[in-house]
């Protein structure tokens, strides 16, 4: 697994901080943050920290919020408990797109203990991860934490409060002037389309019938940034084959156009076969595919999670594609 003769080893930043398993939607959420941390005991396993710089991740400050998500720390201070979001703001939770948690429902985004403290967690990190790119301290930087792409600007949906793939992209667009967003998470990443207006483009890879029903093939991108988005939504039980030719045909497309100065990817595993939500039939190599091929691109690259809810699939996933960015293959 040597890399090729005339061409460097792609230097990578991996994030993880431990915490992230503390986190808790509660016992009958689908979003499970503790997966991050199995994903990376079997990174570790397989010895991918030899290869990679491993930064126990910090808390971040508070600048991000500012800039993007005001409601969490203007609304709650931080200090947000489902007893103080039910007495304090119940009648105002439901615009920010939060529920108290204490429904029969199902409930997307419940205030749960911590979920300031998540949000501060995972988005400090993606953009702490960009900032190892535009200071030019690496070349690929990872945060499998990250990658919730549904959060608004003041408002939460589909298990996402904080908008990070958005927090970050603004960080490497200092930097580059313009940047590639890929999902292949099985939902569309509806939050990061207002990134069309800053230079950014955008290739997301969906199932159209699923939440949160955007991503038709009419939405552009918005305002300057029209004919910057490119969505394509896919049907149940999608195999590697189609999938992998449809995302080629769509991405050979996107690069010429585009011409990005840096990447964002966001590898959410809920497409892989066997997800608890998701109904595409790709396997991890069919899923890891997509990462190589934006990889033999040699662009600076931030990977972030995203979705995946069988959780030995999402360990599997990312740790074989953690592998493939340190050029190797890893075997059972
Ligand atoms: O379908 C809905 C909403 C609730 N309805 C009124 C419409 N919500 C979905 C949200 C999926 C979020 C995916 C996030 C991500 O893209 C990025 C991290 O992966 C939903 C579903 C579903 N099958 O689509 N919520 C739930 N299932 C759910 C399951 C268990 C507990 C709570 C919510
Ligand atoms: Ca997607
Ligand atoms: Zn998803």
């Amino acid at each position: 697994n040597e890399p090729l003769q005339g061409i460097p080893k792609a230097k990578i930043a991996y994030f993880f901080n431990p915490s992230v398993a503390s986190f808790d939607l509660g016992d009958d959420h689908a979003m499970k943050p503790a997966r991050v941390a199995i994903a990376d005991a079997l990174i570790e396993g397989y010895a991918l920290y030899r290869k990679m710089g491993v930064f126990a991740s910090l808390w971040h400050s508070d600048w991000g919020y500012c800039l993007f998500h005001r409601m969490l720390k203007l609304a709650f201070n931080g200090n947000v408990t489902p007893e103080l979001a039910t007495s304090a703001w119940g009648p105002y939770l439901d615009q920010f797109g939060l529920d108290a948690g204490n429904d029969e429902e199902k409930s997307d985004c419940p205030v749960f203990n911590g979920v300031y403290k998540w949000c501060q967690h995972f988005s400090g990190v993606s953009v702490e991860a960009g900032r190892m790119l535009t200071e030019g301290n690496a070349d690929i930087a990872i945060n499998y934490a990250g990658g919730i792409h549904h959060a608004r600007r003041s408002s939460a949906s589909g298990f996402c409060y904080i908008n990070d793939i958005v927090l970050a992209t603004l960080e490497l667009l200092r930097m580059f002037p313009r940047v590639l967003y890929v999902d292949i998470d099985v939902h569309h990443g509806d939050g990061v389309q207002v990134l069309t207006e800053h230079d950014c483009y955008e290739s997301t890879y969906f199932n159209g019938k699923f939440f949160p029903t955007t991503g038709s093939k009419r939405e552009t991108g918005l305002r300057q940034g029209e004919g910057f988005s490119v969505n394509i939504p896919l049907d149940d039980h999608i195999r590697d084959g189609p999938y992998f030719e449809t995302f080629c045909e769509v991405m050979d497309l996107v690069m010429t156009h585009c011409q990005p100065s840096a990447i964002v990817v966001q590898t959410g595993a809920d497409s892989i076969a066997g997800d608890k939500l998701g109904t595409f039939n790709l396997s991890i190599r069919g899923h890891g595919r997509c990462i190589e091929y934006l990889k033999t691109r040699n662009l600076p690259m931030l990977v972030l999670g995203g979705g995946g809810y069988t959780i030995a699939n999402v360990a599997r996933a990312w740790t074989y594609e953690c592998g493939l960015l340190n050029d190797a293959i890893l075997t059972d």
